[in-house]
């Protein structure tokens, strides 16, 4: 087989540029590992940025998100009982929009075979080759046979654990990590949310995140330690800890059900640099993880693509190739920017077994500070709904 750019993972970054390439009549072929029922049944994020609601609007795919998607005007910090508005509208004049990645992903995937992009589902031992070549392919197995794709580009959409980053050569490239000493335990169930808007509260306890997906269907998570099991934790064990942790105000009007979905997910920064290495561009959580405190992995898959699908156009329409050499240079600057951000709140909801009464004050100062700073809020508020795309590319994106 034979395609401009073979996309590896049918994640939202894959996805997303898939769609995104074939609108310009650029031809791409997406292998994913997993089954289709598997991706579409991932529940992973719950917040969208307007860079990413304006590509899916962009590409014609926001019909559901539309009329499904909760337009969320602000969220709140929650600490010691206090709850601490941002109200990120005012700051900001945008909303964010609280739609799941699930749906996200079921709307992008259902729409590929209309507009002629094809899916290899269920794809093993995917590798790739000569990437440092103008002329790279990527092997994979499918239902026992080989199979060998061509093209000019590759493009790694395969999360942390895909091959696409250990492809490129120990020496071309350098990692940045951080590693939390806790995960976070997320139980999604058809009961209505406690709240109108994400709560996000640090408890002597730990941390806790109230969020939802629709009107009817709530998700909530705990900070646990990375000891801990998905089999410690029965749902009325988990119900009262969230109880406690959100505190005696909110706790009235959380309403308990079965789990449809329980599990854990470690917390983890880590950012690979370059994000490009010869016909090898790497997008979303292949070259970048983020701990969730922020809503930002998903945005930040977006906002790459974003970039990613604008070079690729430019090269493929005019033959410039500007656009692919500014590539890694151009989502770097934005994704510090959110590993900063997500960092931030990260060390400032959690408790961290290592930190003293010392690190405690400067959490509750710095609350405080918020509380009581405009200059505060907003710029949590601009953070969180999303910075900029640059000016070029943006505007490219409405
Ligand atoms: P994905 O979604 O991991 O997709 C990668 C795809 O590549 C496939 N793959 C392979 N395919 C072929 N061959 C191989 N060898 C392969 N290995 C892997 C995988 O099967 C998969 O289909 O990466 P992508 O597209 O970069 O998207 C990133 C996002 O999924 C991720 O950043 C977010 O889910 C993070 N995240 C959140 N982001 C937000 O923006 N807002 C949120 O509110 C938010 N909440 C969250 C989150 C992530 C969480 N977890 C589970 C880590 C909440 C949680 C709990
Ligand atoms: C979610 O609803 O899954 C969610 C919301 C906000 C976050 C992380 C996860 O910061």
């Amino acid at each position: 087989m034979k395609t401009q750019v073979v996309i590896i993972g049918a994640g939202p970054a894959g996805l997303l540029l898939g769609h995104l390439l074939r609108q310009a009549n650029v031809d791409a072929l997406i292998v994913e590992r997993q089954s289709r029922a598997h991706v579409e049944g991932r529940i992973r994020a719950g917040v969208l940025e307007d860079t990413t609601t304006n590509l899916l609007r962009r590409l014609g795919l926001d019909e559901r998100l539309q009329r499904e998607g909760l337009p969320h005007t602000g969220f709140s910090l929650a600490d010691g009982g206090r709850l601490i508005r941002i109200d990120v509208l005012k700051h900001t004049g945008r909303p964010v929009t609280v739609y799941g990645q699930t749906e996200v992903t079921q709307d992008l995937i259902k729409a590929a075979p209309e507009r002629g992009i094809d899916i290899l589902w269920e794809a093993s031992d995917v590798a790739l080759h000569d990437v440092d070549t103008a002329a790279p392919y990527v092997t994979f197995q499918e239902g026992g046979n080989a199979r060998r794709i061509d093209a000019r580009f590759v493009a790694g959409c395969d999360g942390f654990h895909g091959p696409s980053r250990k492809a490129v050569p120990a020496s071309a490239g350098k990692h940045f990590e951080r590693v939390y000493p806790f995960g976070w335990l997320g139980i999604l169930a058809d009961v209505p949310p406690c709240n109108d808007e994400l709560i996000y509260a640090n408890h002597p306890r730990g941390f806790a995140l109230a969020s939802m997906r629709s009107p009817t269907r709530s998700r909530y998570y705990v900070q646990v330690s990375m000891d801990e099991r998905v089999e410690d934790w029965p749902d009325d064990r988990l119900w009262n800890e969230l109880e406690t942790r959100l505190g005696a105000e909110v706790a009235p009007h959380i309403t308990r059900g079965p789990a449809l979905e329980k599990s854990i997910a470690p917390l983890r920064s880590y950012v690979f640099e370059p994000m490009r290495h010869g016909s090898l561009f790497l997008a979303g959580d292949a070259a970048h993880i983020v701990p969730p405190t922020g809503a930002k992995g998903l945005n930040l898959a977006a906002s790459d693509v974003a970039y990613l699908s604008d070079a690729l156009i430019e090269y493929f329409r005019d033959g410039k190739t500007g656009g692919i050499d500014a590539y890694s240079e151009r989502a770097l600057a934005r994704v510090w920017k959110s590993e900063r951000f997500s960092w931030q709140l990260t060390k400032l909801m959690h408790r961290f077994p290592d930190d003293g009464p010392f690190e405690r004050r400067m959490q509750v100062a710095e609350l405080e500070y918020i509380a009581s700073s405009d200059a505060a809020q907003k710029s949590i508020a601009e953070n969180y709904v999303g910075l900029p795309l640059q000016a070029d590319v943006a505007r490219r994106c409405q």
